[in-house]
């Protein structure tokens, strides 16, 4: 061992059983994560994973540095302390986000840049300041996978002893580097939308944007990128990073950093003043956005059709060599396979995929990641993680490209190849029993084939499986309950894996229409309606709610 490195041992009397990681990495309750020594088993464990892989092979020119970084919820600073100890203390070298402040693409990117063997990024995401989250993410800058999660569940729960280095290690260059992760990021979108030439369209058309970090990590980044790059006309609000991340509402409950509706009324409210050509929320570690523009918002499908009609913006077809993967998680809209037939003449010299994936965005990210979740989640597919200022920056690039406002960019699309109506809700309890019964009545669907529920027939039901478009195999099985309904109504239903405590149920409804502006809820309306008799027909009679469309302005109300 280096002689100016002290490392100490500390045994573990009562190891944690600790749980395995979900959708994007761990999420418990802040009371869980401050056990004592349990933020250390975890990172011990994740510690021997990384010395595993590393001493296989060489998976990183700098094989033995892991990058460090998270969003700015409570404590969030002092965790990355220690973890970057733990993994000093088992031998590796340790980079970190100048104040400890990175957006998980910014990570992902950072990775790539700087070569390391992997990262361990700090956040919780859309969760509320009170959980904690860790995500943990390999060389190439995707999170870790099944495998890897397996591996690592395995290791953490065999940890009895942690090595530590001491304190000191933090402020020796040999062992930790601190890196500005914003100017790595704010690099990558010059080299993608060419910064200088939209930096001229803006003062030449000045369009104006109203920007809502929601107190996360993406103030920084936004204002370096809209502000400092592009000189753009902007209002920012909620843009400093809070360790409460807004902290609580009028009734007491923490407020989640998600670019929901039901959490950016403010933006709401400026969106609708009509006053903004763009307008963009994301969530805490700014992997997500919610965009819209002169009073119109977008949805996560039908803006990814919009990206991938004007993806010759960003070049994308050099990034794929043979194939191009188009990826949605089977829960969201599936507007994009609507354009299949657009999209492979529109890249004949590639071979086009529409592929279905599992919730989760390593799913995507590991096909290569030009792909869309439905909670808001598009990729940027220069990097492996899914990217909210990068879709910002997109839209805006379309929009100064184009003279269009962002309605009329949506409604070409719909016109083009209709509108998939879509809206997600919820069924949340504390109550195991509860959550087994509710899967139950899900597993034996079928056996209301032919009913009727309220105005809607049941058609088929059943489960979907990933089967994997590389390996033809069965990748995760079980991803999704779907039943298909009478007229193309299909609800998706699945249990959400980003919880610290009881279940939610999570439940999408989508209607394809050619016809594009019928006020959302005469659509969506009749679905809810229909899972809820279902549920009861089950037994089961709580119904599902929070869906979001209930706080979506609707431009097409009558
Ligand atoms: C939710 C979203 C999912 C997203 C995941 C992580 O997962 O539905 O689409 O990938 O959060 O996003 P779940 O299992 O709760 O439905 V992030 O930005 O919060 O890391
Ligand atoms: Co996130």
């Amino acid at each position: 061992m280096n002689s100016d490195l002290s490392v100490k041992t500390l045994t573990l009397s009562n190891p944690y059983k600790i749980k395995k990681m979900g959708t994007s990495g761990l999420r418990q309750k802040q009371e869980v994560y401050n056990q004592p020594l349990f933020l250390e088993q975890f990172v011990q464990g994740a510690a021997s994973y990384f010395s595993e892989i590393t001493e296989r092979e060489n998976i990183a020119e700098n094989n033995k540095t892991i990058l460090l970084g998270g969003d700015p919820r409570m404590s969030n600073k002092k965790r990355i302390d220690t973890i970057a100890r733990i993994l000093i203390g088992n031998g590796f070298r340790v980079m970190i986000a100048k104040k400890g402040l990175a957006s998980t693409p910014a990570m992902s990117n950072g990775i790539c840049k700087l070569k390391v063997a992997g990262g361990i990024i700090l956040t919780a995401s859309h969760n509320p300041y009170t959980d904690v989250g860790i995500k943990i993410n390999n060389a190439d800058g995707s999170p870790a996978l099944e495998e890897a999660a397996n591996r690592m569940h395995d290791l953490q729960n065999s940890v009895s002893e942690v090595k530590i280095a001491d304190q000191s290690a933090l402020n020796n260059g040999k062992y930790t580097e601190y890196v500005d992760i914003i100017k790595l990021y704010t690099e990558l979108l010059d080299k993608i939308f060419d910064f200088n030439e939209m930096k001229s369209d803006l003062k030449k058309f000045n369009l104006k944007g109203a920007f809502d970090p929601m107190f996360g990590a993406g103030g920084p980044f936004a204002e370096a990128v809209f502000i400092d790059a592009l000189g753009m006309d902007t209002r920012m609000i909620r843009s400093e990073p809070r360790e409460d991340l807004g902290g609580r509402d009028e009734k007491g409950e923490p407020l989640h950093p998600e670019p929901d509706f039901d959490y950016i009324k403010e933006l709401i409210q400026l969106n609708g003043s009509g006053g903004y050509d763009i307008v963009s929320a994301w969530d805490s570690d700014v992997d997500r956005r919610l965009n819209g523009g002169s009073g119109f918002f977008v949805e996560s499908a039908d803006e990814f059709t919009l990206f991938a009609k004007y993806s010759d913006l960003i070049n994308i077809e050099t990034l794929f060599e043979n194939t191009i993967y188009f990826c949605r998680s089977t829960v969201t809209a599936d507007t994009i396979d609507k354009m299949e037939n657009f999209l492979k003449s529109k890249f004949s010299r590639r071979e086009v995929k529409i592929v279905e994936t599992p919730t989760g965005f390593k799913w995507i990210a590991e096909l290569g990641n030009w792909g869309v979740e439905e909670s808001n989640g598009v990729g940027n597919p220069y990097i492996r993680e899914k990217d909210g200022i990068f879709a910002s920056v997109f839209l805006l690039k379309i929009l100064l490209k184009t003279g269009k406002t962002v309605k009329e960019l949506v409604e070409d699309i719909w016109k083009e190849f209709g509108r998939v109506y879509f809206t997600r809700g919820e069924i949340s309890g504390s109550d195991d029993t509860e959550k087994e019964q509710l899967a139950r009545i899900l597993n034996n669907a079928a056996e209301f084939e032919g009913k009727r529920f309220k105005t809607l027939t049941l058609e088929s039901a059943g489960s979907w499986d990933y089967i994997h478009p590389v390996t033809g195999k069965t990748a995760s099985k079980g991803a999704a309950w779907v039943l298909k309904f009478s007229s193309g109504n299909t609800i998706k239903a699945r249990f959400s894996g980003t919880g610290s405590s009881g279940y939610t149920l999570r439940v999408y409804c989508s209607k394809y229409d050619t016809r594009y502006d019928i006020p959302k809820s005469h659509i969506t309306q009749p679905m809810k309606e229909a899972f809820d008799e279902f549920l009861r027909a089950g037994g089961f009679n709580r119904k599902s709610e929070k869906y979001i469309d209930a706080n979506q302005p609707d431009i097409y109300k009558r």
